[in-house]
């Protein structure tokens, strides 16, 4: 029987099947020994109450530990606090480069206004969102953004990810204006992860602070793979003058050419040559 890992907490599972029931089972003591365990997201096969068999995962992240995300969804509120932008562009690029969709979504944008942030993404092809709760579509396009997928809200504490939530499903009752510290320490001891349901059939996980997946995968990305996990810069035409440019110092480079004529936001090249510069390191 496959069935959809919709929450995980410790080594105990809760599972839903196909036609909806729902079970809590442990998983086999083999997965232990082969180093891997499951994870909310994960496509499996129960057998007499036990998580016998894990399907190829499309792609999965650390911590918070999911799997077969369709979407993962940086919520970032231009105030209170203010995005980092560099901290932002490396975990889009590790996205890119773990074939894991991203999407931005804008929130107290009655504070203060998005469009200095969200403009430099426009030509990422990155889906970008700003949720004004006064505007009732604006929330409805994340909430139809999410409907039949497996996403994951990630971001600070305090953007308003629960708040989003809770909007996007009132019967969702997250709460929200509590910082992890305010939960205290037991409550970390205990790692959860839990895909909430939504009426339209979408599955979100609502995860505690900026996840630190991006450190391992980041290790791996290679100086000369780094362009293609900037979109804009990928899509850049024309060729630099030399093969192997890395659009740093090197004359005839179209993509510095792009930065200088605006089509690059500056942001998001400079964010490129401190990764390059990181990469190139090791
Ligand atoms: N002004 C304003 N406050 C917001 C908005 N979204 C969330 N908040 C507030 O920000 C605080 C943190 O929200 P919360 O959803 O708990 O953030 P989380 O830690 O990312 O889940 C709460 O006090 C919310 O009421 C917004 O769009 N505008
Ligand atoms: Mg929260
Ligand atoms: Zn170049």
């Amino acid at each position: 029987m496959d069935a959809l890992i919709i929450k995980a907490v410790g080594g105990l599972y809760t599972v839903e099947s196909p036609d909806g029931a729902i079970q809590q089972c442990p998983a086999r003591g083999i997965f232990r020994m082969q180093g891997i365990s499951p994870c909310a997201g994960d496509r499996v096969r129960v057998e007499d109450g036990c998580i016998a068999e894990i399907y190829p995962r499309k792609n999965a992240i650390i911590r918070p530990p999911l799997a077969n995300l369709d979407r993962l969804f940086f919520v970032l509120s231009v105030t209170d606090p203010a995005p980092n932008l560099q901290i932002l562009d490396k975990f889009l690029a590790v996205c890119v480069y773990k074939e894991i969709a991203p999407a931005l979504v804008f929130t107290k944008v009655d504070l203060a206004d998005p469009a200095p942030y969200a403009d430099r993404y426009r030509n990422t092809g990155f889906p970008v969102y700003i949720v004004d709760y006064d505007d009732r579509a604006s929330v409805s396009a994340v909430y139809d953004a999410l409907a039949g997928k497996i996403s994951a809200f990630t971001g600070n504490s305090g953007v308003g990810k629960s708040t989003l939530l809770n909007a996007i499903d009132g019967g969702l009752q997250i709460r929200t204006g509590e910082t992890s510290r305010k939960l205290g320490r037991g409550r970390h001891t205990t790692r959860e992860t839990v895909l909430y349901t939504l009426q339209n059939g979408g599955r979100v996980a609502d995860t505690p602070g900026f996840s630190t997946f991006v450190t391992e995968a980041y290790a791996q990305i290679a100086p000369q793979e780094l362009p293609d996990c900037f979109p804009e810069m990928a899509a850049v035409p024309g060729q630099c003058r030399y093969a192997d440019c890395r659009h740093l110092k090197e004359p005839g480079c179209v993509i510095r050419e792009a930065v200088r004529s605006g089509a690059i936001a500056k942001s998001r090249y400079e964010s490129y040559t401190v990764m390059m510069q990181e990469a190139a390191a090791k």
